[in-house]
């Protein structure tokens, strides 16, 4: 455990008379400019809005705890061991040549958004991401969590096979002294290879009102035995097949709690922590494709204002799609099918070798680039679609290090024909642990911020499905009925451009008027 209360002085700030800084918060008024559009007889009369809102998000962090579901996995293991070496500052040696701990790979910990314009040079100031509003640092997250497995975290490392053996060496004595809690398991949501590991079950194999009371009480414990003020819960347990959406079963929050309590067989593990994080105001996440947010859930959610957030980290082979296809389709290229291929030799990829599991990650793996084709009725029919197919394979002698191929197939002017090849190889645990930093960085912060329409009495959070999070994942859960975006560039504005209005900055314009008209 290692924590800091105090949060550090921010890097810089807004001289606005918008902007108000008290020693307990930021608060902003901000002026949100939208376009509305009137369709008549297929002509369009676009109208510029404006609406004021306040934003007030609370400087000081707190102490931050992260529970992960799934703790003694490839992912689990490499976010710990990661974070402890970034703690201590870690270096080891390689065959390459030293290396340093680092976080690479997260947007939040090492990307930078542009702030402004220097005053006297008239370049670029740019500032960490993690500067643009008070957030967690990762070194100082308190971790723990559950597994199925329960193998201590620096065995759980070695069989994980991600790390270079000269840094597993320098974290392997507090690695060991961290052992998963044990967990729910319910057979039939993971596949049956996965049995052998699962020697750490609380007793039941089925929903139950106790399970949801058991989690609840590790979430205390873990809170009190830590000192923490707040603690993020994740799943990045194994993949599970999808619930079935069943009317009366899991379709509202009161009949998915009925269904826990006689232990119907449609409730997932994950369904499960989701309820007991909602009930104790735990933000849960999602990182893998499972239908855990059925419908009772997030209703269950918004009733409690509780953050969810989910599905499937966008690690490698998506995070490309979601860039790539963005900019074919809005270059105006005719994107007619994406082939996708990869292979790995995990224990993910053993438990999607299984139909069901393997179900999951291909619905999420494959509703990436609708809005993006939605959006272009130029090239695109109503009802039109590049065709789309996706393969895993488990290949065991790649481990950790996986294999992506991807065929990006298009029509270009006058019927000609563009192909991109793309191979993608990388540890993929490697990919997936900085998102979970992100993930709960974010998520943290969200739980500090409030807004209201300029002037009015209440202020509230933000709404229960956390969309903003949804440049780490797949298939991003978004309010119901909302639209969801996949396109990677849009997914960071929207990021970047909270963090502005939580300061009272416009949203990055990129006109760079200045430079232009003089
Ligand atoms: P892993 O198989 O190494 O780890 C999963 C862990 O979850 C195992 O230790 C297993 O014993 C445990 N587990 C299974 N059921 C559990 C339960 N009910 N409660 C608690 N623990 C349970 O898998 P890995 O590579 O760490 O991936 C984790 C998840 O993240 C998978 O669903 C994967 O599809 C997803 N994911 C991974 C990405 C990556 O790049 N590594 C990217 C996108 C998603
Ligand atoms: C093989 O597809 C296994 C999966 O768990 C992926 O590695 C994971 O979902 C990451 O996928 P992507 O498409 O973001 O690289």
């Amino acid at each position: 455990v290692h924590n800091t209360t105090d949060s550090k002085p921010e890097l810089f700030t807004v001289q606005s008379p918008n902007v108000q800084y008290t020693d307990s918060d930021i608060t902003s008024k901000y002026t949100y400019r939208t376009t509305e559009v009137n369709v008549t007889d297929g002509k369009y009369v676009a109208s510029p809005k404006e609406t004021l809102y306040d934003f007030k998000t609370e400087r000081k962090v707190g102490k931050v705890g992260l529970m992960l579901v799934g703790l003694g996995g490839n992912n689990g293991t490499t976010v710990t061991a990661g974070i402890l070496a970034n703690r201590q500052g870690l270096s080891w040696d390689t065959r390459e040549g030293p290396r340093a701990a680092n976080y690479y790979g997260s947007v939040v910990m090492s990307s930078t958004v542009k702030l402004g314009t220097d005053a006297k040079t008239g370049r670029e100031v740019n500032v960490p991401l993690h500067d643009m509003l008070p957030m967690v640092h990762p070194n100082d997250l308190a971790i723990g969590g559950w597994d199925i497995s329960g193998m201590d975290l620096a065995s759980a490392m070695d069989r994980a096979k991600v790390l270079e053996p000269t840094l597993k060496g320098l974290v392997k004595k507090q690695m060991a002294t961290i052992k998963p809690l044990p967990s729910i398991y319910y057979p039939d949501f993971i596949a049956a290879n996965q049995e052998d590991r699962a020697d750490n079950v609380v007793p039941g194999s089925k929903a139950s009102l106790e399970h949801v009371e058991h989690l609840r009480k590790d979430i205390r414990d873990f809170k009190s035995a830590n000192g923490l003020d707040k603690v993020i819960v994740l799943w990045t347990a194994n993949t599970e097949r999808y619930a079935d959406i069943i009317p009366g079963v899991n379709d509202t929050a009161e009949n998915l709690m009925h269904s826990i309590e006689i232990g119907h067989e449609e409730v997932s593990p994950s369904t499960v922590f989701a309820v007991a994080c909602i009930k104790e105001n735990a933000p849960f996440i999602n990182g893998s494709p499972q239908n855990t947010f059925v419908p009772g859930c997030i209703e269950l959610a918004e009733q409690h204002k509780a953050f969810i957030g989910g599905d499937d980290f966008k690690s490698g082979q998506t995070k490309m799609k979601s860039a790539l296809v963005d900019f074919m389709i809005n270059a105006g290229i005719k994107l007619t099918s994406i082939a996708s291929y990869n292979h790995l030799g995990n224990n993910d990829g053993k438990n999607l070798s299984s139909q069901k599991q393997f179900r999951s990650k291909e619905i999420s793996k494959s509703n990436v680039v609708d809005d993006m084709v939605a959006a272009n009725t130029t090239l695109y029919k109503e009802g039109e679609h590049p065709d789309h197919t996706v393969v895993i394979k488990y290949m065991p002698a790649v481990g950790d290090n996986k294999r992506a191929l991807d065929e990006y197939y298009a029509e270009i002017f006058l019927g000609g024909h563009q192909t991109i090849s793309l191979f993608n190889v990388c540890e993929d645990s490697l990919l997936a642990a900085p998102l979970i930093i992100d993930l709960v960085v974010v998520a943290e912060m969200m739980t500090r911020i409030s807004w209201r329409a300029h002037g009015a009495g209440e202020w509230k959070g933000f709404h229960s499905v956390l969309s903003v999070l949804s440049y780490m994942l797949k298939a991003p859960l978004t309010p119901p009925g909302t639209p969801v975006v996949n396109a990677l560039a849009k997914q960071r504005s929207a990021l970047v451009n909270v963090l502005r209005a939580c300061v009272g900055l416009e949203p990055e314009n990129d006109m760079t008027l200045e430079h232009k008209l003089f």
